[in-house]
């Protein structure tokens, strides 16, 4: 990356000394390197506008008129992404390649008569474009009859295998932790109960995928300790504070996948995985919210800048092909990191001013009369991570300024740096940084420093604050059910739910909406669960039949966390 480039080696660290607790694998160290890569997300869903099919969707649904892997990896490939993890098999069990051990495949599609493989399309084209190859394959299964029982997970294995023997070189396997219970199960229709720690037998499974792909990390959020962790959300950012350390043994509780643990005896460093839009899944009525340039720019800070790799999603349209709002987008954020970080604004390499009691200083000559606003340094994780705290000071007029990391909320943000740390601050004209590394685990070995100026984003159009539901009548009836009426009759047929943004709070996942012409007699509109709600907060899309009504009641029959259904917005059409 032209950063990496440009970013001026730093001298004068000899003193090495041995390695700082654990250390990455090589496989770990060259994944570190990606830094950005992405995710695609295709399967029956794209074509029931769902984000989680329940394992009973037609295979004949899939038939796309312009499907085009090449125009993925191009797009991919131009939008920075440094290799792809394709969803092969979602949580619906519908296999994007010809799997000989189910019949609920591409091969009973009517894509290319049945014989089409788009594993296989995907793993060439990327070949072609210089990609890595990876796959998402979903341990959750909800077509599967044997699901729940031991015979699911030898077939799970055998997909595996079929995928790590057929396919080429695989980077990374993606084993999703979602298991929502309910599922058609091969007409079963019910809710399956497994226990994560020990169902999938993933000590066994592992031992495939070394012998396998030797050089493949494992990325698994269930309980059996992967090379990768989860950073706790999908929304696009790990912690300021991010070690790359877990315990070997144990669960690991948000706050363990968000910041890491200092004192951690493994390696297992963070990956952050976020959509281009709102949802997984491609939906027509997204196409207006892919994220804007200066989100995704927040979303680089906060994953790549906070010592995380960037996985990024983008859907594929019912066409076969990735939307031209996403593609400009993701090409858009390419070209910003590169104009951000095309001229490094240190006037020469700096070396540590000042090593005693505890504290290592660097101060850093600024090229003259420049103006900047980002900070960056790199420790050469092959020695592990050891810096806890650090300070930053601008010389401004004579006088030692102090920055802070704009992107936190509570205090100077300045913890932890590992493979990279960008700092992000308002624009200052200075003629010195410095750079003093306060508290550290092990003497610190920077590899790189570098300053920016990262140019103002004026381009991003700004919504217009105005909720959806400002215009409805909307009450109370309890905690848990909220009514909507009308003065006349409405015909309607889609429920849209914004769910409360800021946090689990309030947030429903099982609902039942009814509707009624006189107060008096309820006809049950819809009832369900909001697939991925917790860790998506996105719009929620309920359809039903067209149906007369004068006042909904929309009862939530679960929540996230809380007493009280809450909710940020609501569209009814
Ligand atoms: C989640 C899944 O449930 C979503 O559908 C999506 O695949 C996301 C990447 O992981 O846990």
């Amino acid at each position: 990356m032209l950063m990496t480039m440009l970013a001026l080696q730093v001298h004068g660290q000899a003193n090495s000394q041995s390695p700082c607790g654990p250390v990455p694998s090589e496989n770990q160290l060259r994944w570190q390197d990606m830094e950005m890569y992405a995710f695609i997300h295709y399967s029956l869903n794209t074509y029931t506008d769902q984000e989680w099919g329940f394992g009973n969707e037609d295979p004949k649904l899939f038939n796309p008129s312009q499907l085009d892997c090449r125009q993925w990896a191009r797009v991919c490939k131009q939008a920075g992404m440094r290799g792809i993890i394709f969803t092969a098999k979602h949580h619906c069990g519908f296999c994007m390649w010809p799997s000989k051990y189910t019949e609920y495949s591409v091969k009973n599609s009517p894509w290319k008569d049945g014989k089409g493989d788009v594993v296989r399309e995907l793993a060439d084209a990327c070949r072609e474009e210089g990609l890595e190859f990876a796959v998402y394959l979903s341990p959750w299964d909800r077509n599967h009859p044997e699901y729940g029982r031991h015979a699911y997970v030898e077939y799970f294995r055998n997909q595996l295998r079929e995928l790590l023997t057929n396919y080429g070189d695989i980077f990374e396997v993606w084993f999703d932790g979602a298991n929502g219970g309910d599922g058609w199960y091969g007409g079963a229709n019910e809710t399956r109960k497994i226990d994560r720690t020990t169902y999938y037998e993933w000590p066994e499974t592992y031992k495939m995928i070394r012998q396998l792909q030797p050089k493949c990390l494992i990325w698994n959020d269930g309980s059996d300790r992967g090379d990768l962790r989860w950073v706790g959300t999908e929304a696009g950012n790990v912690g300021e504070t991010n070690w790359s350390l877990l315990y070997r043994d144990g669960d690991v509780p948000y706050q363990m996948l968000h910041y890491g643990v200092e004192d951690g005896n493994v390696w297992c460093p963070g990956e952050t995985n976020t959509s281009i839009r709102p949802g997984w899944f491609y939906h027509d009525a997204e196409n207006e919210h892919v994220k804007s340039l200066s989100k995704l720019m927040d979303t680089y800070y906060k994953s790549v800048g906070r010592n995380s790799t960037l996985l990024l999603n983008f859907p594929i349209a019912p066409n076969g092909r990735i939307h031209p709002n996403d593609s400009l987008r993701g090409i858009a954020f390419k070209q910003m990191i590169d104009e951000v970080f095309k001229e490094n604004l240190v006037a020469s390499p700096p070396a540590p001013l000042q090593r005693e009691r505890g504290v290592v200083t660097y101060v850093i000559d600024i090229k003259k009369g420049a103006a900047f606003n980002r900070f960056l340094a790199e420790e050469d994780i092959a020695q592990g991570q050891r810096v806890r705290k650090f300070s930053l000071e601008a010389m401004v007029d004579g006088k030692w300024q102090p920055l802070k990391d704009e992107l936190v909320e509570d205090g100077d943000g300045l913890t932890t740096i590992g493979h990279r740390r960008i700092i992000c601050f308002p624009t200052v004209k200075a003629t010195k940084l410095r750079f003093t590394i306060n508290s550290y685990k092990q003497e610190p070995i920077i590899k790189k420093i570098g300053v920016y100026l990262a140019p103002e984003l004026t381009a991003d159009i700004p919504n217009s604050g105005e909720k959806k539901s400002s215009a409805l009548h909307i009450f109370f009836g309890s905690s848990m059910q909220m009514f909507i009426d009308w003065d006349a009759e409405q015909t309607i047929s889609t429920f849209r739910y914004l769910p409360p943004q800021d946090g689990k709070d309030g947030i429903i996942t099982h609902y039942t909406l009814w509707g009624s012409t006189d107060w008096n007699k309820w006809e049950k509109l819809a009832t369900g669960e909001f697939s991925n709600i917790v860790n998506n907060p996105i719009w929620q899309t309920i359809k039903f039949p067209e149906a007369k009504v004068r006042v909904l009641r929309f009862e939530a029959d679960r929540l996230a966390e809380g007493k009280r259904m809450g909710y940020s917005d609501l569209e009814i059409h």
